[in-house]
């Protein structure tokens, strides 16, 4: 399964120099507090190695930055700017990540551990086009207007209107599986809406935020109207219980976002939430073989499985599952594991080791539960921070395993026998971030798809988002949508207008 280091994408000179830098804070349009800090270590999740350091932003830091966006803010530096001069410079940033693409890619893949083939083509190659997208929606927000019906004066006539205004200094907290993309996520709309942010990207892959911050101020952002902070989980509480935060987009864990939202209630601080999924993907018996296990490949250990989307759980009709058991063990294990810098490794180092060890112990206590380990579930005997590729079968639905995001390389097969069933087994977990079904009957897919209770539901394909397709969750997975044309929706307050004339 191994496979030689030998092909390893040779690393740009400015990514060395911008890794190996004394990283410090962005706060209103320069780096600060670049000595005497708490810092954290950063790593390579191919070796173990510490490859750089950044601050752990403190309380005082991070109300140094979100005053130099409500100054910002209040100052209308960003929000006064013409809708059309605001898109210019997000399209700006756009023509600027586009131009340093591959420093990016590298950049993420050192950080992350991920495929250079998926941060080539996926987190940074598909950032563009997405930030084109939102920066086109600066000059698409518009109110309503409508006539008044009740209260009226006699004689009196009135003028209604409403108007979108942005809604303040908005604090977005990233996580680590996609860290630029999903930072993109939040800061482009919160921008296109004329927000003024404070990003804080996960301690665990900050680096990547570090580098856009520059290219956003290149492409002409004022100060203020972005700041980056770097730290732990302490930095982005702070950051929530800031009086002058208007607004929480996060995205990660169910349990931080649960704490995020507690928090929020106090205040009525404006919150989206986006905290993964336990997805089911759903292979009827049409489904052919070798179609359904490319597509529980792809579905289930694409990026190792640390996606939210992922599908995690597989059903699957009766009548195919042992050969689909089969085939997707063989496929599993035939799977090249390598550094993200390999082109050629289909599996690579999970994030960390705390998270490696995270998934190992699920795999154990899944095995302790009775469920069987079929293909992988094994700490390869090398440096990094690997997971063999793991399919488990006989996971009874009340087990841990059937129920917990696990985020790794690792998924659970499930036999059934009706439509009731699988639907049944889809929907009997606390979230519903994402669904897919795999089959060519037309009325099977029209009855299954009102049935699902998930955000997207996928028909033959698994992972596949857009910046059009409105992304979010059910139940547990979360509040809010990101993507579509609504996206700027949540980073704006409606304010109604009536006049009397
Ligand atoms: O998440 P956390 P972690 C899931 C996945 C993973 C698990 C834990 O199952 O195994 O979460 O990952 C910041 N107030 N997802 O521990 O803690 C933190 O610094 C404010 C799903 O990394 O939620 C980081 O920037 N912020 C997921 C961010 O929150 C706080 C993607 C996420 O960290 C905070 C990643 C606090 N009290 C993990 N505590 C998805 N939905 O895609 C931490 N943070």
């Amino acid at each position: 399964m191994d496979k030689a280091v030998d092909n390893l994408t040779p690393l740009l000179a400015g990514v060395r120099t911008f890794v190996g830098r004394t990283h410090g804070l962005f706060i209103d349009g320069d780096w600060r507090a670049l000595d005497g800090k708490d810092r954290l270590a950063v790593y390579d999740p191919a070796n173990g190695a510490k490859i750089a350091s950044v601050v752990n932003a403190s309380g005082d830091d991070v109300d140094r930055a979100v005053r130099s966006a409500h100054d910002a803010f209040e100052a209308g530096v960003w929000s006064g700017l013409a809708p059309a001069e605001r898109e210019r410079i997000l399209l700006r940033f756009a023509d600027l990540v586009e131009a340093h693409a591959e420093e990016l890619a590298q950049i993420e893949t050192l950080n992350q551990g991920k495929s250079i083939n998926i941060a080539r083509y996926v987190d940074i190659g598909g950032a563009p086009a997405y930030m084109r997208y939102i920066a086109g929606l600066s000059t698409k927000l518009h109110g309503e207007t409508f006539d008044v019906s009740i209260g009226a004066v006699p004689g009196a006539r009135y003028n209604a209107y409403t108007r979108r205004e942005p809604v303040g200094v908005v604090g977005a907290i990233a996580p680590w599986n996609f860290p630029m993309m999903i930072g993109l996520w939040k800061i482009m709309p919160a921008l296109a809406a004329g927000c003024t942010v404070v990003l804080k990207p996960s301690e665990v892959t900050p680096l990547t935020s570090l580098r856009l911050v520059e290219l956003a101020h290149q492409a002409g952002l004022p100060a203020g109207a972005l700041n980056v902070i770097t730290g732990d989980g302490r930095t982005g509480q702070a950051l929530v219980d800031h009086p002058l935060i208007s607004k929480i987009t996060f995205t990660g864990s169910t349990a931080t976002g649960k704490a995020i939202a507690r928090s929020a209630a106090d205040r009525m601080l404006r919150t989206s939430l986006e905290l993964g999924g336990k997805n089911p993907a759903i292979f009827l018996a049409d489904a052919p073989i070798e179609k359904a296990v490319q597509g529980a490949v792809v579905g289930g250990f694409f990026n190792n499985g640390q996606v939210c989307a992922a599908a995690s759980r597989l059903y699957v009709d009766r009548t195919i599952y042992e050969p689909f058991v089969a085939a997707l063990s063989e496929a599993v294990r035939g799977m090249s594991m390598g550094p993200g810098l390999d082109p050629g490794a289909q599996i690579n180092p999970v994030v960390s080791a705390q998270h490696r060890d995270k998934i190992l112990g699920h795999i154990d206590q899944a095995r302790r539960d009775g469920a069987r380990v079929v293909a992988g579930g094994q700490r390869p005997d090398r440096p990094g921070y690997y997971v063999e590729p793991t399919v488990i079968v006989d996971a009874a639905p009340q087990l841990a395993i059937s129920r917990l995001e696990v985020f790794g390389p690792l998924v659970t097969v499930t036999p059934f026998d009706s439509e009731d069933e699988a639907i049944a087994l889809a929907n009997d977990s606390p979230m519903g971030l994402t669904a897919s079904l795999w089959t060519n009957d037309l009325n099977k897919t029209m009855a299954y798809i009102p049935r699902l209770k998930a955000g997207t539901v996928w028909v033959n394909t698994h992972n596949m988002i857009d910046p059009n397709m409105p992304f979010g969750g059910y139940k547990e997975s979360g509040v809010g949508r990101d993507f579509g044309i609504h996206s700027l929706d949540s980073y704006t307050e409606v304010k109604s207008v009536c006049i009397a004339y």
